[in-house]
């Protein structure tokens, strides 16, 4: 049996992970960071009893900023695979926490690669590290590709660029099977709700359910390369499984400007959304609904700008090339855009009926 473990456990892709991990049947190890609320919700549906026998999947405290922490976690799970998916991943509040980024995204890559060699693993333990289409930043060559130069935008980007290069140096170096997956953005149902695929589609469904009057939202116009998250955990795992360790960028190669998905996120409950004015005035109103369950006053806002969200340097445009991939892993998303959104959007309307509405989240990230 393979021994896998896992950074990040339970975040978006580290729960999508674990699952596919212990389908193929390996001992899964996950490493969360303490919290003063438990906030295992992700992965509580892989939960195993210790006490119970042939346990496969067990959660370990432990924190990217502890290297000692670290190195004891990996002696004693002594992992086949470690995937490296912890990290403070929203781009904008990087703005705010740069420092703690750094050390986090960036260093603490760098102690994981240290705790493998310091305990002598190189040759056994493989690891992924969970590299970002936010390298490439400012525009250098579209559709962006494993060769695309990088010119990263915020202080996550910069931060994923020293993890990056520290991956690559230490591959070289000592001979360690380490890669960098290069994934462009990719969401779902279990997606933080401050990013904006999931903020719009909680926002839509809160607005059709008329628990929300207006979602406020930041640049309309930075478009994005959106895959789903299942599909590219699927990419992670194929990449530590060649014979000799490389870089993979994971893309869908389709781009939508934000402004669609928040149009594609409403129709999903038959409202039609249209755009006006520009800029900071630009408004989202409502131009017809076509579902009787939800009905909203022809000419409401529902979608309005306000600067806050909007980023000191941004990343207007990805579109990935992923041909290597296609080409040597033999990976091939499963999902389409339309397919994500009308995930996310029945999800988060049934999340409504289970748990109810929290009337600051939609002001946050
Ligand atoms: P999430 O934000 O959903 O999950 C991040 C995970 O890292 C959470 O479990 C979080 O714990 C944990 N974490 C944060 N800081 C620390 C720390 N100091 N020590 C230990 N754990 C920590 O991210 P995703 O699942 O979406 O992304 C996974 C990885 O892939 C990240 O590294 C991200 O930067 C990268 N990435 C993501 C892409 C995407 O589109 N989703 C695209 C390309 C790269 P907690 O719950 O306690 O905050
Ligand atoms: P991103 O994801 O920065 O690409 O990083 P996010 O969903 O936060 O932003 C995507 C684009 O939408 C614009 N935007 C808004 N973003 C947020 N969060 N909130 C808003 O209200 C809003 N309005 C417009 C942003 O400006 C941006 O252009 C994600 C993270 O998962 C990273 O960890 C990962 O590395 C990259 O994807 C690939």
């Amino acid at each position: 049996m393979k021994t896998a473990l896992i950074t990040g456990v339970n975040g978006q892709d580290g729960a999508y992970l674990a699952e596919l991990l212990l389908q193929k049947g390996y001992m899964v190890h996950g490493i969360k960071r303490r919290s003063s609320l438990i906030n295992t919700e992700r992965i509580d549906h892989l939960y195993q009893d210790p006490h119970e026998q042939n346990v496969r999947f067990r959660l370990h405290y432990g924190d990217m900023t502890d290297s000692t922490n670290l190195i004891r976690i990996i002696q004693e799970t002594q992992p086949d695979e470690i995937y490296n998916l912890a990290a403070m991943s929203h781009v904008k509040v990087s703005f705010d926490e740069p420092e703690y980024t750094a050390n986090a995204d960036g260093i603490g890559t760098l102690r994981l690669l240290e705790a493998i060699r310091i305990l002598k693993l190189e040759k056994k333990t493989r690891i992924y590290q969970a590299s970002t289409s936010e390298l490439y930043g400012l525009v250098q060559e579209v559709p962006q590709k494993e060769t695309t130069p990088f010119y990263p935008r915020s202080p996550y980007a910069v931060a994923k660029l020293y993890a990056y290069w520290i991956t690559v140096n230490y591959r070289e170096a000592y001979g360690m099977y380490a890669c960098n997956g290069i994934l462009f953005n990719h969401e779902s149902p279990l997606r933080g709700e401050t990013f904006v695929t999931r903020k719009i589609t909680r926002g839509a469904a809160a607005i059709a359910l008329g628990l929300q009057d207006c979602l406020y939202v930041g640049n309309l116009d930075a478009r994005r390369d959106w895959g789903h998250a299942k599909d590219y955990v699927e990419a992670m795992w194929r990449i530590l499984q060649q014979d000799a360790p490389e870089d993979f960028v994971i893309a869908t190669g389709v781009t939508t400007p934000v402004r669609d998905f928040i149009r594609m996120a409403f129709e999903e409950v038959g409202i039609m959304v249209e755009f006006e004015g520009e800029g900071a005035n630009e408004k989202g109103i409502v131009t017809a609904c076509t579902n009787d369950a939800y009905q909203l006053p022809k000419g409401k806002v529902v979608i309005a700008v306000d600067s806050r969200y909007f980023r000191p340097t941004e990343v207007e445009l990805l579109i990935g090339d992923a041909t290597k991939a296609r080409t040597k892993l033999g990976w091939q998303p499963q999902y389409d855009l339309p397919a994500l959104v009308k995930e996310m959007m029945q999800s988060d309307l049934q999340e409504f009926d289970r748990k109810g509405y929290s009337h600051y989240e939609h002001l946050m990230g």
